[in-house]
Parts: C-alpha cells; structure tokens; sequence
C-alpha cells in the first residue's frame, strides 16, 4: 500500500511510474512543520533503517546524517555526509512498525537517522515543494519490493556485460589496450571489457577520438570483439568551448547548454579546460545529447560510462574573474603578485563545486526555468537518461552497456552505477558490501565499486580477498588511478592461481548470478540481500553487517581485514560451505546453525548454500559469450533443492517470454532443464 502526500508544489522528478492513492490523514506519528519541508517521527530502540543507496557506512544506516547532494567526494570517509547520488529512499523497521518512506523532492535533502536525537528520524529539505511516498504493508523486503514496483524496472545490461572488465586511467593508446587484452589471455584469466578513461578522447571532447593514438577505434573494437572483449568508453558532463567543435557549436546554437541567469551559457573548467554542461533536464536538449552517442556506436562501441556529472566542477568562470579583480585590487593597494595571491589562499582553496556557482546557472525545464541548486540532484541521472532514451530509439531491440557515477531514483530505469573514487582501503572493500543492499533498495541492481580500490597503491593480499567479493557482484570492474600501483591481475605472477580461479569462478556461476540478476531486475526484487531481510525473526541475523545473500541460494562472507586467515561467520540456520580452491576442485562441508570460524586463504573462494536451495555452474569460458547453460552442474543443498533458472540470449530486449524460464533440480539437471513451468 503506498499513499502520496504532497506539500507545496513538487518538481515532477519522474521518479515514480507505478501506482499509489493520494493520502488524505497522515499518520498520526508523522509530524510536518509549517513549512511543509520537515518531517519527524520517533525511533524506538529496536528500529533499524535500511536503504539510502549510496551513502557511506552500514547496511543498517542509523546513527548518522545523511544528505542528498550530488557530491564529487573523492575520499569517501566514514564522516561523508553525501556522495554522487542522491537516492532518498529508506525503510525502518522494528517491532511496531514498518514502513518505507521515499522523498521527492530535486534539490538538497537531509536525512538525520537518530544522529541528533538517538529516537528520532528528521528529514528536511531546503526547498519547497515536496511529494512525499509512504509504503506499508509486509515486512522491510515486501517493503523494498512494493518502492521498487512504485519507481519501474530497474536497467539490464547485456550479459557480456556480466563479465570481468580492466579498467585504468588511462590506457593511453590501441596498442597499451592490447597489451592489456594480451596479458590477460597470455595468463589465462577472463575478460570481457577493456575501459577507456578520457585520453581516448581529443583534447577530453566527447564524442571525439585522439587518431594519434586510437588511429582507427572502429577497427580496434572489431578486432578486440573478436576475442570476446568490448571496449567501453568515458563520457563526461562538460562539453568543451571550442570553435569549430559540432557538440560546442550545436549546443550554443540551439541553446540547449545550461545558462547564466543573463541567457549566456554558464561557462566552468573541467578536463577539458572551459566547458558548458547540456542541459538534460530540458527534454529537447536531452534528446540531442543522447544523439551524440551515436558516433561512438557507430563504431562498434556497446557500452559507455558517464562521468563527472554532479556536475563536478573544478572552478567557475565567473569565479575566476572575480578572483582575478581582487588580486588586481590587492595589487593596486601595493601588495606584490605573490603577496596578493599568498593573502588569497583561502579564497582559492574553496574553488570547486561551489554552491556559489551551483546557485549561479539555469535549466530550461517542463515546468520552466529551474535554477540548478534546487533541481541538483537530477543532473546526473538526466545524463544517465538522455543516453538510455537515444539508445531505445537507436537501437530499441538491442541491450547497450550503460552506467554513471551521479544518480537518483528514476535514472535507475536507464543505466546502472558505479561507486565513485574509492580508495584501496579495506574499510572500502567492507564498504563495498555494505552498499549493495541500499543500492538494490533504490532501483540500482546493475551496480559495483573500482575492485582493487581506486585511489592509492593497493596491496596484493587487497586485491586477491576484493576480488573474491567481485566475483558476485554485477558490475565487476577493476579500476584505479593514473600513478597509482598497477592494478591488472595479470601482472601478479604469485596470484595468477588465484586470481583464474576467482575470475573464472565469476564465469562458472554466471548462470546463476545472471539468473539472479534478471529475476531480481524483471520481479522488482533485491540481488543482494540483507540477512535482517532474509531472517527478520533472527535477532543476530538482523544484525549481520558483513555477509550477504546474492540472490536466493547463495549467502558470501568475504574476507576485508589484512592478514587474517579467515572470519566468524553467523550462520541462521543450517548451511553447505562450498570452498574453492581450483576452478574444478571445491570441498563441501555442512555446517550448524551458529556462529563458525572459517578459515579463508588468500587464494580459496568460500561461499554458503542455503538448505533446499542450489545453484547451477557452467563449464566456464575466456568471456560471456563462451558460457553455455548446457551441461550445468548443479550445486545443491538438500535432496528436494529446487531452482527457477533464467536465460535468454542476453543481447535482446525481449525479456518475458516464458521460455526464458526453466526449473532446475537437484539429481536430475538433464531432465530438469528442459522441465518448463507448468509441465
Ligand atoms: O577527476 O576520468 O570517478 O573513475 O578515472 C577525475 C578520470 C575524473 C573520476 C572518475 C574516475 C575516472 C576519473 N574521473
């Protein structure tokens, strides 16, 4: 049951597609001030509050204010208040009560979860003008299923997409991606996508390829294609000034860049030095940014990833002259340069994402002129948009590969996202797991963090117990940053061993990961679930802030303190521990209900089966397209284990035919697959 009740005049984000009734009483625990703009209900002692998507810390996320701002935080520490998305979606629960409250409103929210006050949940936002979802009925997972029905189906990728990708920035050239293609054949791991970060482009303008180093980018991807591997190109928000440039000219032509409050464009530094962002909360403007995609896949290319788009901005134009005056009037009054720059310091240090600036610009929306600040957080996400409509308009039969780093509930429907600029910490490994559930609760399925850690050198042991986490993940992607430590696992010697097993393993579950993933995606459903939703009787269960169910038979429990040899592990009930020290050998062994230490080396997959449940494997494959749902071997649980197997041919759209469907069961996999619902 979901009720609506609006307060002012809301800003129609399009987040929500679904049905609900318009609330008339409001829950008499629900206080709102005058304003229409706070919220406040009590906590009990027993509450827990899920969801929020992206934000730092645990899986339950009280005991601490969050705020929706769309943020280029580049450190993620556990005292972030916001990150890139603003995903205002979060459920409590507890013994009298629970329900799932989702906020909208485009501009900057808080959410102070028992922060201020331990009992008392606050929501405020700065703007007026808010729609505000209340949905009851079940329990926390009914609850998150009833959201996610409410906002519409989450994005699915291709299921190449599915596979392990390299990432770095940058590889600078066709022959540096070979290399790195080489070097994962050579060493036997698989691969299917090779990431271009923005030295690909010329002089960092979108849509546009360095010939020098890419001198044929449609031959390079047809040449990678043919070994199984795509080529995924960085695009970012800002468009650069240039003469002479089509995207500049074209969108000062039209007018679709986002403008000063004089009509001008409003004019920041990014990569590419002076730059427009496209104003993609205009529908028209969207529609001819989308558009320009078409030039990279007209080459061949399948996927992209949008970056920057908060928007960062590294310092305004405005903002720069009017340093520039007060350096000039410093000088006049006799300082030197450097004197007048050394006094400027602190001015100088504040230049980035200004709210300044983000107060400064205009958008040209269907409901009229908006000023950036209150529809902030809808930038991002309106990128994600305008390239998923112009790929259902390109190519409407067909899965393109699509994710972003800003986001909000509603861009969900058009592309994933990846985490941002995490650091090779193993707080962020831990971290990683524990944004899964919130992310899944948002809408965000096709989802992942840079494995490895992006920012600073990683460590061996880092990578090895990140990927055995990755393995399970949608969106697997090792990535990192330009100087840092090298992070393809093929250069690895040590770990080569391991990291086949881990990546292959990745190749061997496919079946079931993907099936998963399609479920979760089709049924309006979580991937990665949190114990305290799988057992809401089980006190510890509800507890568990390190260990996850990955669809319905499998729970992991990864490793993420160095130099342990293994970790406590709560089982709820009775479980299988599948432990895998070859891509053919794994042990089994049955465990009790409780709480067990397992041993874990550094180069074994463990993971958990759940009584009656199984999982199927596949033969493997060096990429996607090499796994088969033939001959599946069946990893089960109990001798009535039963499975609803999902598969299609992963390229198309057509995900409702039944016969995608099969059922699996333990003993009998032959005749099990071909057994179709109903027979
Ligand atoms: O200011 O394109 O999060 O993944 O490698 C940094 C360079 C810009 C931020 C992204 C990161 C990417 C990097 N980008």
């Amino acid at each position: 049951m979901i009720r609506k009740y609006v307060y002012g005049t809301p800003f129609d984000t399009e987040a929500v597609v679904g049905a609900y009734d318009l609330g008339a009483d409001q829950p008499p625990w629900l206080t709102v001030s005058a304003s229409g703009r706070r919220f406040s209900c009590p906590l009990e002692e027993e509450d827990q509050v899920y969801g929020l998507g992206e934000q730092v810390r645990g899986i339950n996320k009280r005991g601490w204010r969050y705020v929706s701002w769309c943020s280029d935080d580049p450190y993620h520490l556990e005292t972030a208040r916001s990150l890139y998305a603003a995903h205002n979606f979060l459920i409590v629960t507890g013994p009298t009560r629970t329900f799932g409250l989702f906020v909208e409103h485009p501009g900057r929210v808080t959410f102070d979860i028992g922060d201020t006050k331990r009992d008392l949940l606050t929501i405020e936002t700065e703007g007026e003008g808010v729609a505000l979802y209340l949905v009851e009925g079940g329990g926390p997972w009914e609850i998150a299923r009833s959201f996610r029905k409410l906002i519409g189906r989450s994005y699915i990728p291709p299921r190449w997409a599915f596979g392990y990708g390299q990432s770095r920035w940058s590889y600078f050239s066709a022959d540096e991606v070979r290399q790195v293609a080489a070097g994962y054949r050579e060493a036997g791991i698989p691969l299917d996508m090779i990431y271009l970060d923005i030295d690909y482009m010329e002089g960092y303008k979108d849509f546009t390829v360095n010939t020098e180093a890419f001198p044929d980018l449609a031959a390079l991807s047809a040449e990678l294609k043919e070994e199984g591997i795509r080529l995924v190109p960085i695009i970012d928000a800002g468009v650069k000034v240039e003469e002479g440039y089509p995207v500049y000219e074209e969108g000062v032509s039209k007018g679709y860049f986002c403008q000063n409050e004089d009509g001008t464009p409003f004019t920041a530094a990014v990569w590419p030095g002076w730059v427009h962002f496209p104003d993609v909360l205009n529908p028209e403007a969207r529609a001819w940014f989308g558009d320009w995609y078409r030039v990279l896949l007209d080459q061949g290319i399948e996927g992209f990833w949008n970056d920057m788009n908060e928007p960062a901005i590294f310092y305004s134009r405005a903002r720069m002259e009017e340093l520039a005056g007060e350096k000039e009037k410093r000088m006049a009054s006799g300082k030197t340069e450097p004197e007048a720059l050394a006094s400027m310091r602190e001015e100088m240090g504040t230049l980035s994402n200004r709210l300044e600036d983000y107060r400064s610009f205009w958008h040209n929306t269907p409901a009229g002129p908006m000023r950036h600040d209150a529809v902030h957080n809808l930038y991002g996400g309106s990128m994600t948009r305008a390239a998923g409509e112009a790929f259902a308009r390109y190519a409407p039969d067909k899965r393109i590969l699509l994710f972003s780093r800003s986001s909000y509930i509603g861009s969900h429907r058009y592309g994933g996202i990846w985490t941002g600029d995490n650091y090779s910490w193993w707080s962020h490994l831990l971290l990683n797991l524990q944004q899964m559930p919130g992310l899944n609760m948002c809408g965000f399925l096709y989802t992942g963090a840079d494995l490895g850690g992006f920012g600073a050198d990683t460590t061996e042991d880092l990578l090895l117990r990140w990927m055995s986490l990755g393995l399970f993940l949608p969106l697997m992607r090792n990535h990192s940053t330009l100087g840092v430590r090298r992070q393809e696992l093929y250069r690895y010697p040590d770990s080569r061993a391991a990291f086949r097993l881990m990546v292959g393993l990745r190749y061997r579950l496919l079946p079931y990961l993907y099936s998963e993933f399609m479920k979760a995606a089709l049924r309006d459903d979580l991937y990665a679930r949190p114990l305290a939703f799988v057992y809401p009787e089980d006190d510890m269960a509800r507890q568990v802030e390190d260990q996850l169910f990955i669809g319905e038979s499998i729970m992991i429990a990864p490793v993420y303190t160095q130099n342990a040899k293994g970790r406590y592990v709560y089982l709820p009930e009775r479980m299988k521990l599948v432990r895998f020290r070859t891509l053919e050998r794994w042990d089994e062994e049955i465990l009790e209900k409780g709480h067990h230490y397992i041993s874990v080396a550094l180069d074994e997959v463990v993971f958990f089966l759940r009584e009656g449940h199984l999982a199927p494997l596949s033969a493997g494959g060096a990429c996607v397209e090499q796994v088969t749902a033939e001959d599946l071997t069946l990893l089960s649980f109990g001798d009535g284990a039963a499975y609803e197997f999902y598969w299609d041919d992963g390229v198309s759209t057509d995900y409702t035919d039944p016969a995608h469907i099969t059922w699996l069961r333990a003993g009998s996999p032959k005749e099990a697959f071909h057994e179709h619902p109903g027979n």
